[in-house]
């Protein structure tokens, strides 16, 4: 296994999450508000990408990862181990999703992990910790709150690079 020294290549992607309203007979009778998906998605993609990133084409170099919600959700701990790297469920509050990211074999790189607040409410300027009142939240439509970031290689793998480049 040969490393490629000096060489540094990074993958940029995109997380967080997409929320919406449920309607008045979707929310009972569970309590639930809202649905919501939360995602890593590559950010690499091409002019016709939607807002949320394009292409799931984070496949070779990406083997799993895991979506640890709230211990309030049953399975709080969610295995995804195929594009698209994404978990949609329904609930009633905002918490902090914690994601790792587990590289293929071949990359021989440890799973990184990143911290995402699931986004529910279109939480409005100089209004505090009030979330706005259903009929406001409503007009707004949908909430998107997503990061961007790039996975950073150093001194990749020969056989890694050779993975990474050929996409
Ligand atoms: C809060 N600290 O109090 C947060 C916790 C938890 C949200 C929010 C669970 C849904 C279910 C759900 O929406 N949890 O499976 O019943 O706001």
């Amino acid at each position: 296994r040969v490393r490629v020294r000096g060489l540094s290549i990074h993958r940029p992607i995109i997380y967080g999450n997409t929320a919406s309203l449920l309607t008045e007979k979707e929310t009972s009778p569970s309590g639930h508000t809202h649905k919501w998906t939360v995602a890593v998605r590559s950010a690499a993609s091409g002019p016709d990408s939607d807002i949320v990133g394009g292409a799931d084409d984070l496949g070779y170099f990406i083997k799993r990862v895991t979506f640890k919600l709230h211990d309030t959700y049953p399975n709080a701990a969610r295995n995804i181990d195929k594009p698209p790297f994404e978990v949609s469920e329904t609930g009633w509050g905002e918490f902090e999703v914690n994601i790792k990211i587990y590289f293929v074999p071949e990359a021989g790189e440890k799973q990184i992990t990143l911290y995402h607040h699931l986004k529910l409410h279109p939480w409005l300027e100089g209004e505090g910790s009030v979330p706005p009142p259903l009929e406001v939240a409503t007009k707004l439509g949908p909430v998107h709150s997503w990061q961007y970031d790039e996975i950073v290689f150093n001194d990749p793998f020969q056989s890694f690079l050779n993975i990474l480049t050929a996409h």
